[in-house]
């Protein structure tokens, strides 16, 4: 609890300070959405994109946004204080945009677990909610939750979730430099590289596995779909009936998963979206040159 109560941005809430932005918001049309997904920010962590979720943030505007979990990395500021401005103008921008009247739904998940205790509560026009119903302009119900509920299922497989994080990339660096040793020993080839493959089918294992749990699960339950996050993998696809949606996460893929005003589903690669508007504004600078 002690890592919350430092978070500086409470203490602007109380004051009721406006736009106490670091980086300036983008200017320009945003792309309206009915509904918006992001989840697995991971604020308070290095790992955290913030830049790249205040463009998208910056970007784009919806009727509703649910924010799926795992928001602020409760875990890791408890162990290590890290909390730069970047981070704050992403709670802020949240903040603003419940201000502004887009309903703002916040479904804590295990990382941000201490703020399950305020479910059923409003927080500057932000609803904490355990897990939500979406209905869908095309009228499809959906259930939205984190995803951590299905850890227990999940348990002979939990280890492997870390695979694929930072961990497998150092993994396969230490491979190069140990093989690289060895040969100068003139020592045989080692399987560390062999180890990390076998790690990575498990990965992609784990992935399915965690998937077919959680649409199952979700056709138990009467509804269409199921949209959650926590596994960082970002998709949408059929499962057994159901539609299964994952918004992925703002570590590595940077995704989103948004619904059109129609009830159509899209993930978002916002590193994608920034790379093309990029091109088109160097494109139309040429032109303007040629002109
Ligand atoms: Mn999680």
């Amino acid at each position: 609890m002690n890592a919350i109560t430092r978070l500086p941005f409470l203490g602007n809430l109380e004051q009721g300070a406006d736009d106490p932005f670091h980086i300036p918001e983008r200017e320009g049309e945003r792309r309206r959405y009915r509904t918006i997904w992001i989840s697995d920010i991971h604020l308070g962590t290095r790992g955290c994109n913030a830049t790249m979720l205040i463009d998208f943030l910056d970007s784009v505007d919806s009727e509703t946004i649910y924010l799926v979990g795992d928001i602020i990395d409760g875990w890791r500021l408890k162990k290590r204080f890290y909390w730069p401005q970047a981070h704050n103008d992403v709670v802020w921008r949240i903040m603003k945009r419940a201000k502004r009247g887009t309903r703002v739904v916040y479904i804590p998940g295990n990382h941000d677990e201490m703020f399950r205790q305020f479910t059923g509560m409003n927080f500057g026009g932000v609803e904490i909610r355990r897990k939500a119903i979406h209905v869908t302009a095309d009228g499809r119900k959906l259930l939205v939750l984190h995803g951590d509920e299905f850890d227990t299922i999940m348990l002979a497989h939990r280890w492997l979730a870390f695979v694929g994080d930072a961990a497998y990339t150092l993994m396969m660096r230490l491979n190069v430099v140990v093989n690289a040793v060895r040969q100068r020993m003139g020592l045989p080839y080692w399987s560390l590289s062999k180890m990390a493959k076998h790690k990575v089918k498990n990965a992609v294992e784990f992935i399915s596995k965690f998937e077919d749990v959680v649409a199952h699960e979700a056709a138990t339950r009467g509804v269409d779909g199921v949209v959650c996050g926590h596994i960082h993998n970002a998709e949408m696809r059929q499962i057994a009936g159901v539609d299964y949606y994952n918004d992925g996460d703002w570590v590595e893929g940077c995704t989103a998963l948004v619904e059109h005003f129609d009830g159509r589903m899209e993930v978002l690669h916002w590193a994608d979206e920034i790379a093309a508007r990029a091109a088109k504004e160097a494109a139309r600078d040429s032109s303007r040159l040629a002109a």
